[in-house]
């Protein structure tokens, strides 16, 4: 297999499928639903992580990176998972989360104890006249330093408190992480999906230093001093000595230039990565946690376009998404669900899938999967949101215009039980799911396959077509320019074929002129005029 041919789906391992009824998605869960997958058309599964965990941030904080978390199953459970996967041509790509560890590890404790040794696996620091030792902020709110009475010493956690940085310049911390990985692989998982991997090289001890410009120190961390060698090193030492492992990163607020290096091959360092350029679209001067009013699709366009054009450019290689478990549902952000809901699933599933880079499907895409649209603050669940609510509460907002906010952003909304059938709990579970999902248009598997329309089967086809075809794997990415913001399109051509992907992103019909005498091969609404092009239309032409 070559990483062009990967097409990875995303499963957030909590909310896919009980398989002992206690309300929490499992391993037992995953491996009855492999068949499901195979028949979706995919190749890799990678599973949120799996590790034992205190659960603060749903498992990326890691107790033990060696023991499965028990709501999730056993070790042995794991091992049936793989040879299952196995039997369908699927490899499993795990999770790995290397630049924090839960405070709940044995690391910490220990740290906590006094001990030097684990002390310094994590950034232990004095701080500066009572207060902490750089103003660096949480991306989960409030200061990234945490005090411990008893030491006298902060210690750093980017993510929540129960999150501490470890310490990538101490050697015998990165041999702890290269035995991680490899105790994984050698079990025969095939990829790895590295979690903030752009974050691990903070500055030198000495060089702490307050952020002035931007008062949250990311640029101190992001695409950090040594993290060409880190990655370099992670490469040598685990992944490359196994065949036919792929490597994805989340590379956060990276920039062009950096994505180009890790993702080079002849660096050495990651197969592919993530961006979120796209998705931060919807943000209103740079706040996540701020209502979108309208959709621009100018500025979306534009970040896919720079991206794709300069990665193709350096040869290295997008891992092209529009849904996560840390994002809304993309049918609720930039299409309609409620209208338009198989036209505008299909025409955002287009929009991605044939794009220079590997497709990643967010588990529930597939049927058009929406946002929860909850009524209660109470009904949210994850710890970004529940402190994201107190920072707006504490900001003198109202419950109702907090409410707003959130259903539009949280990421509660990409993390709803899957909704397989029309049972009580959409067959997920026989008992009530962790996280309540009042799924308001009724959208489940078995009411998509009955549709006409299916949205499962038409992601089907595009997957099929994407996995025959040379040229979407391989070929050239050039855009098309259209004085229309609502219009997307793209070529995808080699020296033997070119296909055009047109798009209308809007829920409007635009005038298109297109040309006659071509070779429809993907339409998502059962007319083509020629004059113009109906609301989410998606066709793929061969000129
Ligand atoms: O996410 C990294 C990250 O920066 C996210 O916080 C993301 O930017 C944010 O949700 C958007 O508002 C990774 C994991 O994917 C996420 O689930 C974890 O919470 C986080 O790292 C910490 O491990
Ligand atoms: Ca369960």
């Amino acid at each position: 297999m070559k990483k062009e041919d990967l097409v990875v789906y995303e499963i957030y391992v909590k909310s896919f499928n009980d398989s002992n009824d206690d309300g929490i998605g499992d391993l037992n869960g995953i491996k009855e639903k492999i068949p499901y997958l195979r028949k979706l058309g995919i190749n890799y599964i990678w599973l949120t992580p799996i590790y034992q965990t205190p659960n603060i941030d749903n498992g990326y904080d890691i107790e033990n990176y060696y023991k499965i978390n028990p709501d999730y199953g056993t070790m042995s459970d794991f091992n049936n998972l793989l040879k299952e996967a196995k039997k369908y041509k699927i490899n499993i790509m795990l999770d790995m989360v290397l630049n924090h560890t839960s405070t709940q590890h044995h690391w910490f404790k220990k740290a906590l104890k006094g001990s030097k040794k684990y002390q310094n696996y994590y950034f232990f620091e004095k701080g500066k006249n009572n207060k902490p030792p750089t103003n660096w902020t949480s991306k989960f709110g409030g200061s990234a330093w945490e005090y411990i009475k008893k030491l006298d010493l902060w210690y750093l956690h980017l993510f929540s408190k129960q999150q501490a940085d470890i310490n990538w310049e101490n050697k015998k911390l990165r041999a702890e992480v290269f035995k991680i990985v490899n105790f994984w692989l050698k079990k025969g998982v095939k990829g790895l999906r590295f979690d903030v991997i752009n974050l691990i090289s903070k500055p030198e001890k000495k060089n702490w230093k307050n952020d002035l410009k931007y008062n949250d120190g990311k640029k101190f961390y992001t695409d950090g001093k040594n993290i060409n060698f880190y990655l370099k090193e992670l490469n040598k030492k685990t992944f490359s000595n196994y065949e036919n492992v792929f490597t994805v990163g989340e590379l956060s607020s990276t920039n062009l230039k950096h994505f180009a290096n890790y993702s080079n091959p002849k660096n050495k360092e990651l197969d592919m990565g993530f961006i979120f350029y796209h998705l931060k679209t919807d943000y209103i001067d740079n706040h996540k946690w701020s209502y979108a009013p309208t959709k621009d699709f100018k500025k979306f366009k534009e970040v896919i376009e720079t991206w794709q054009l300069y990665q193709q450019k350096h040869n290295s290689w997008i891992a092209n998404f529009l849904s996560n478990h840390d994002q809304p549902r993309h049918i609720s952000r930039f299409g309609n669900d409620k209208i338009y809901h198989y036209q505008s699933a299909t025409c955002f599933a287009v929009l991605y899938i044939f794009l220079r880079g590997t497709p990643f499907i967010y588990y529930g895409e597939e049927i058009g999967q929406t946002n929860l649209y909850n009524t209660k603050i109470e009904e949210f669940n994850d710890i970004e949101t529940t402190n994201a609510y107190k920072k707006l509460r504490s900001e003198n907002k109202t419950d109702d215009q907090i409410l707003k906010i959130i259903n539009q952003k949280s990421r509660d909304n990409g993390r709803s039980p899957f909704a397989w059938n029309n049972k009580k709990y959409y067959g997920f579970s026989e008992t009530r799911p962790w996280l309540k999902y009042k799924n308001i248009y009724n959208i489940t598997l078995e009411n998509d396959l009955k549709n006409k329309n299916s949205i499962f089967k038409f992601y089907q086809e595009i997957l099929r077509l994407r996995q025959q075809n040379k040229t979407f794997k391989l070929g050239k990415i050039k855009f098309i320019e259209t004085n229309n913001d609502n219009i997307f399109i793209y070529e995808r051509y080699d020296d033997q074929k070119n296909y055009q992907i047109i798009l209308n992103l809007s829920d409007k019909k635009q005038n298109y002129k297109i040309k006659e005498n071509i070779k429809i091969i993907i339409n998502n609404h059962e007319k083509l005029n020629f004059n113009f092009l109906n609301p989410y239309q998606a066709i793929i032409v061969e000129c």
